[in-house]
């Protein structure tokens, strides 16, 4: 068992953030990556934009980083040991493309009350300054701060949801190795830049790993138990996979996709096209 030593739980406790975690070999990565390719090659679009999330009820790669170990050693560190997992989102940035995250804090959106979980961002391809990898805001997790919503292009934000004034010289850059994690709190002000590398760049973002105490006060999500029992049953649970796109698990898929989408753009009156 690798559980964060109590020198790394006070790290993210103070700054908000952990970085990095060893957790997958590079070929275990490299294994994701394909899987995810492939999937775009034989349904073009369907994991593009608002098809990004919960790519890991139709890959059985993605599905077995999401119920991996190492990981849940980790987040049972920070969040106790009945955990659930409620969503993820791949945040793909091409060459070439304007793909960017304007700073924002993730518990002003995401409706999971209290803030008992934890995101883990997997990197896929190493993740690094030139080609757009997350920068955090050390220590600007103790409050909520105001957001703007700009649904500005190139933005990978939903509504484009913004801190502004974040003091760049203040920020730490977040660089992973292909295999390697980084966990960070609902409330730490994050964004990152665009690529401008000659691969892309591939995070997959477990969004989040929740306390069986946690409730969506937004809508609905469904969950899948990763470690523990759960004794609230707030959430409708769903299988795992073990089956690449199985048609059943598409349309499980767009149903829960379709949940987020009500989350995410509750109470606005407009919507962008993530
Ligand atoms: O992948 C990125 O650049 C940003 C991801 C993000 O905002 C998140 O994981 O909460």
């Amino acid at each position: 068992m690798t559980y964060l030593t109590s020198n790394q739980l006070k790290q993210y406790q103070e700054e908000g953030y952990l970085a990095p975690i060893d957790v997958l070999s590079k070929d275990e990565a490299f294994a994701a990556r394909e899987e995810i390719e492939l999937i775009e090659k034989e349904i073009p679009n369907e994991i593009d934009k608002s098809g990004r999330y919960n790519v890991h009820l139709i890959s059985p790669k993605l599905d077995s980083i999401v119920h991996n170990s190492k990981i849940l050693d980790v987040v049972e560190s920070i969040i106790g040991k009945n955990i659930l997992v409620c969503s993820t989102t791949l945040f793909i940035k091409n060459p070439y493309e304007e793909g960017f995250v304007s700073y924002h804090q993730d518990a002003k959106y995401i409706g999971l009350e209290p803030h008992n979980w934890v995101t883990a961002w997997v990197a896929l391809t190493d993740s690094f300054e030139e080609n757009g990898c997350m920068k955090m805001w050390p220590k600007s997790h103790l409050e909520i701060k105001d957001h703007n919503e700009k649904f500005n292009k190139g933005n990978l934000l939903t509504r484009g949801q913004t801190v502004e004034n974040v003091p760049e010289n203040e920020t730490k850059l977040v660089e992973l190795k292909a295999g390697q994690i980084s966990l960070h709190h609902p409330k730490i002000v994050h964004g990152s830049g665009i690529n401008k590398s000659n691969d892309r760049r591939i995070g997959f973002v477990i969004q989040s790993y929740i306390g069986t105490n946690v409730k969506q006060t937004l809508g609905k999500n469904s969950v899948q138990l990763a470690r523990g029992e759960d004794k609230f049953n707030y959430h409708e649970v769903i299988k795992r996979t073990d089956v690449l796109m199985s048609k059943k698990n598409i349309s499980l898929r767009n149903r829960e996709n379709k949940y987020l989408q009500e989350i995410f753009y509750k109470g606005s009156s407009q919507k962008g096209s993530y």
